[in-house]
């Protein structure tokens, strides 16, 4: 094709794309749940499993039959623990954003059965912050190069990514759509704020195609017991949070008690369950996570399982897709995902716009968590609406204008979170 004609479907197809989000965005979300929808109760009987009274119930009889049911109807298993080699770290740039951080590229090797698997990631230290420091794992959308937007081109970039980040001009329709933080997150502001920071990109853990991701996912499951239910994506991602916890643990620079997980949308999913299975994260924010996320799905409104499942097959266990034609085939609903981070804060971001990721059922869930955190003597959700933010409660919400994306109202909100819980 002609260059000049490349260009030009390049600005239709980003044209169209915007026109989509804009007329997306206007239908707004609504704050509250009218009625929220049933779910089994959070401390009820659970199958053949008497109802929990205690926390030491909760954590030795429930939270283990809870997590194998996630497993088994949705997300999929993840392969045994093997903790990451770090291969090569090597110093990007020892005086970044005006001299206020230093930049490390980490090489991390996980050895599995079928070969390693490798990914890369940034840590961002601030130089002046004593140590040992907060950590935030943070997963980016289009690799570690992009992330600090093309300014070092020694920078590792993924063999894979998505179509939003192969060109410069589908990476301007995603910043204009999502907010240029969705692939370049706010470093600098962390670093002031006193956290370091260590960034990797999913997709190099498994390819977030239905196609491509197959063999990555064959190779995950030669890791697993037989028996096991296969991973899907996001149960993978979930594993590349908790082997960024070992990495990050071994660092003596930083505080493996003060490990936060941060992730948007798809990998506000991932890093929800990565923080229900690994009780290392000691704190996660989930952006606008949505169906299979922090929003309930035995609900109508936003992203039905249907949809989910038809889109993106490969994110969920096999057994998924045609068990949920229908929806009372699900025992389980995502308050009791959760539930199992319980006491640990969760800080859960809503946009106002952003009807598909449906953040009044997210609050509906988190309130329902409730009575785990009071198992613990905790306050957990403290809030009375989804957008009356208060930080005293474990669990917190909040609701920005705008629509789906990250936008620095989200970290700022993030950073207070944070503040307040560490
Ligand atoms: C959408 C998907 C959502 C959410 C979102 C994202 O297409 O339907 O579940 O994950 O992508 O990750 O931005």
């Amino acid at each position: 094709m002609r260059p000049g004609l490349k260009r030009i479907l390049y600005v239709v197809v980003a044209l169209g794309i915007v026109l989509w989000g804009v007329q997306f965005s206007l239908r707004a979300a609504p704050a509250h749940p009218k009625a929220p929808p049933e779910m089994p109760d959070v401390l009820g009987a659970f199958g053949s499993d008497a109802p929990v009274t205690s926390a030491d119930e909760w954590l030795s009889r429930r939270a283990p039959i809870l997590r194998g049911a996630f497993e088994r109807l949705i997300y999929g298993a993840q392969p045994e623990t093997v903790s990451p080699i770090l291969t090569s770290r090597r110093v990007i740039d020892d005086a970044a954003f005006k001299g206020i951080a230093v930049i490390e590229e980490w090489t991390l090797d996980v050895p599995l059965r079928a070969g390693p698997i490798r990914f890369h990631a940034l840590m961002i230290m601030p130089r002046q912050a004593k140590a040992p420091l907060p950590v935030v794992i943070a997963t980016n959308f289009c690799g570690n190069r992009a992330a600090l937007a093309g300014r070092y081109r020694d920078v590792d970039r993924p063999a894979w990514t998505p179509g939003r980040c192969r060109t410069p001009i589908q990476q301007w329709a995603a910043e204009t759509l999502h907010g240029a933080d969705i692939i370049a997150p706010p470093f600098a502001t962390l670093a002031k704020a006193g956290y370091a920071v260590l960034t990797f990109f999913p997709g190099e853990i498994v390819e977030d195609d239905p196609r491509l991701s197959q063999a990555t996912l064959e190779a995950l499951a030669a890791d697993m017991d037989e028996s096991a239910p296969k991973a899907g994506a996001l149960a993978a991602w979930a594993w590349g949070y908790s082997r960024a916890i070992d990495a990050v643990s071994a660092d003596k620079r930083l505080d493996s008690s003060r490990i936060a997980l941060w992730g948007h949308s798809r990998f506000g999913k991932a890093a929800l369950l990565a923080a229900a299975f690994d009780e290392r994260a000691a704190l996660v924010v989930a952006n606008q996570s949505g169906t299979f996320g922090a929003t309930l799905s035995q609900t109508t409104r936003g992203e039905s399982i249907r949809a989910i499942t038809r889109k993106f097959p490969h994110w969920f266990s096999p057994a998924l897709p045609e068990r949920m034609a229908r929806r009372e085939d699900l025992p389980l609903d995502q308050h009791l995902l959760i539930a199992l981070i319980a006491p640990r804060p969760i800080l859960l971001g809503g946009a106002r716009m952003d009807r598909w990721s449906d953040p009044a059922n997210a609050f509906a869930a988190a309130e329902a968590a409730n009575p785990v955190y009071a198992l613990f003597d905790r306050q957990g959700l403290a809030q009375t609406s989804p957008s009356r933010t208060d930080f005293s409660g474990d669990i917190a919400t909040f609701m920005r204008p705008g629509g789906h994306g990250v936008r620095p109202r989200d970290w700022r909100e993030t950073i207070a979170f944070l503040d307040a819980h560490f």
